[in-house]
């Protein structure tokens, strides 16, 4: 991968980082995990899955077809670009200018994303991406419902589904994404700029290579350390929402690594299109209008997602105060 001076000076960061020892680790085969998921939703935002019992196979034979993928020249990569709404990217992330050292699939979970598309990657047919897709799709989405269903428990909501629903939707609009960062001329590149997730959860993994980094407020930016057995949750936008703003949408970053290259895949779980996201009721303060946020239906929140930069803060046109 090659960048222009311009962009060089772009993507380059300096922000010294520490790296970040007290991410919460949550057992999701113990049903007393709950509370520490709530704990870690309301402090970080994020936290580490493991005991999730998704195979690894699932996960490596994934891995190798994004690996075979993004090793083929990069002509035959742009054939199944640009990625408006679904398909390759090369640095080039959303549709106002953002740009960082990556290159990435982006994919429905749905069947509207043409498998053809990646004909030349999917030897012998592109039946084997999307069936590693599917496979692996459909495991973590079970495991995000799973740890939806975990934390309405723990904040005591009746409807145990209320969250886990709206991913669990046919018309769910979920989004799948393989990134590749490419080893780096520079250690301090930005890989992926600093955002928010606008969706209720993302369920991240990657292999055995740093640069996840999450932003903690006053804090400032502390670095992910890898671990290619676990998945990294992020809570999104929609769900800061819908608790009214007791779980927090962590901002987050990946800086490109010297020299290996880092492979990452993240479903994003979102609602359907015309879902109403607004606070729950049963979060808010009995009597009065607690609520902080404006209720606006994700087709809104999406829409007006799009026409921003990457580490725009989107949630504040939705604010009341
Ligand atoms: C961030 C989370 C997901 O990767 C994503 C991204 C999307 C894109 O890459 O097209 C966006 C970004 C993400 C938020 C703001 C807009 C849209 C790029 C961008 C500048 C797929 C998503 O859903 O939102």
């Amino acid at each position: 991968m090659v960048l222009s001076q311009e962009e060089f000076d772009v993507v380059r960061s300096i922000t010294p980082t520490l790296l970040f020892h007290g991410i919460p680790v949550i057992d999701i085969s113990n049903p007393d995990s709950k509370s520490c998921l709530v704990k870690a939703c309301e402090d970080f935002g994020f936290f580490k899955v493991i005991n999730h019992g998704i195979p690894t196979q699932l996960i490596s034979n994934l891995e190798s077809q994004a690996i075979k993928f993004f090793s083929l020249p990069l002509c035959e990569k742009e054939k199944s670009g640009p990625p408006n709404p679904f398909g390759y990217g090369n640095k080039s992330i959303g549709r106002n200018g953002d740009i960082s050292w990556l290159e990435y699939l982006l994919l429905t979970t749905g069947p509207e994303f043409d498998y053809e598309k990646l004909a030349s990657v999917s030897a012998p047919t592109p039946e084997n991406f999307r069936g590693a897709v599917n496979d692996y799709v459909s495991a973590v989405k079970k495991m995000a419902c799973r740890i939806l269903e975990l934390l309405a428990e723990g904040l005591s909501i009746d409807e145990k589904n209320v969250f886990s629903k709206l991913v669990m939707d046919k018309q769910s609009d979920s989004v799948f994404r393989l990134n590749h960062y490419p080893p780096s001329p520079d250690k301090n590149l930005i890989g992926f700029g600093e955002h928010t997730d606008p969706q209720i959860i993302s369920v991240l993994r990657s292999n055995n290579t740093s640069g996840l980094q999450i932003s903690l407020r006053e804090y400032g930016w502390f670095s992910v350390p890898p671990d290619q057995d676990s998945f990294f949750i992020n809570v999104g936008d929609s769900l800061q929402v819908m608790t009214n703003g007791r779980f927090k949408s962590v901002k987050h970053r990946v800086l490109a690594n010297s020299d290996k290259s880092r492979v990452s895949m993240i479903y994003f779980g979102g609602p359907p299109l015309n879902e109403k996201i607004a606070p729950l009721p049963s979060l808010l303060m009995e009597g009065e209008d607690s609520s902080l946020y404006k209720e606006f239906t994700w087709f809104e929140y999406k829409k007006s997602a799009y026409e921003s930069r990457l580490a725009d803060n989107r949630l504040c046109l939705f604010e009341k105060f």
